[in-house]
């Protein structure tokens, strides 16, 4: 069989209830991880998460270019959307959602800290210049299969995604545990639809489930 791991996107304060950047029910994705970790857990697959970590004052914000949040823009020379700002490194909002079963995390990587770049695949910034040292520890681990999900489905998930597929892993992605920030209402599920079309299979918990028994 080949080697598998879980990736948490980013489940962190900030894009849940109360947070600088809350998506609809963003809480919700929690209890699915937790099960997805019991269940990979169980079958010794490894379990890894990402975190959105920016510097106080990264390009992405809104406040630094005295825009409104979710405004659009250009940041790197690439076209940009402007957020509140949110999960500043060490703060409250980058931290993982404290429902989430971290003691069975096992590795975490930080995505988003060049102030001059957004990141919102878990792989590489959005310029693909740079990478996140999470492929690396993958390919040590012999990790082939990914099973995906997270924060948010219409940006970190979806970039998460396809770079997984273009790196050459066998990406799954459980829906019920993603949530979008949808600024416009059919972002998620054009999103969906955007990793599928590139290759990814689409699960709900209980498929995974009843399929994977
Ligand atoms: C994200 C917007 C800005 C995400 C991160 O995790 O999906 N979205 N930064
Ligand atoms: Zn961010």
């Amino acid at each position: 069989m080949t080697q598998r791991a879980l990736l948490l996107v980013d489940i962190q304060n900030d894009f849940c209830a109360g947070g600088a950047l809350a998506v609809a029910e963003g809480d919700s994705t929690v209890d699915i991880a937790n099960a997805m970790i019991t269940w990979c857990k169980t079958r010794g697959d490894a379990v890894v998460a990402s975190q959105d970590w920016h510097p106080l004052h990264h390009g992405s914000f809104a406040s630094q270019h005295n825009v409104e949040p979710f405004s659009t823009g250009e940041l790197a020379g690439l076209p940009q959307t402007f957020w509140p700002d949110h999960c500043v490194q060490d703060s409250e909002g980058a931290a993982l959602h404290p429902l989430l079963n971290q003691r069975a995390i096992d590795a975490v990587f930080h995505k988003g800290e060049n102030p001059q770049i957004d990141s919102y695949s878990a792989f590489f910034d959005n310029g693909q210049r740079q990478q996140t040292a999470l492929h690396g520890w993958l390919q040590q681990h012999g990790i082939r299969e990914l099973v995906v999900l997270g924060l948010a489905t219409d940006y970190c998930v979806k970039f998460t995604v396809l770079d997984a597929l273009t790196l050459g892993y066998d990406v799954n992605v459980i829906t019920d545990g993603c949530r979008g920030v949808n600024l416009t209402a059919q972002d998620s599920p054009q999103a969906f639809m955007d990793m599928a079309a590139a290759g990814a299979t689409l699960y709900t918990l209980a498929d995974w489930q009843e399929t994977h028994a």
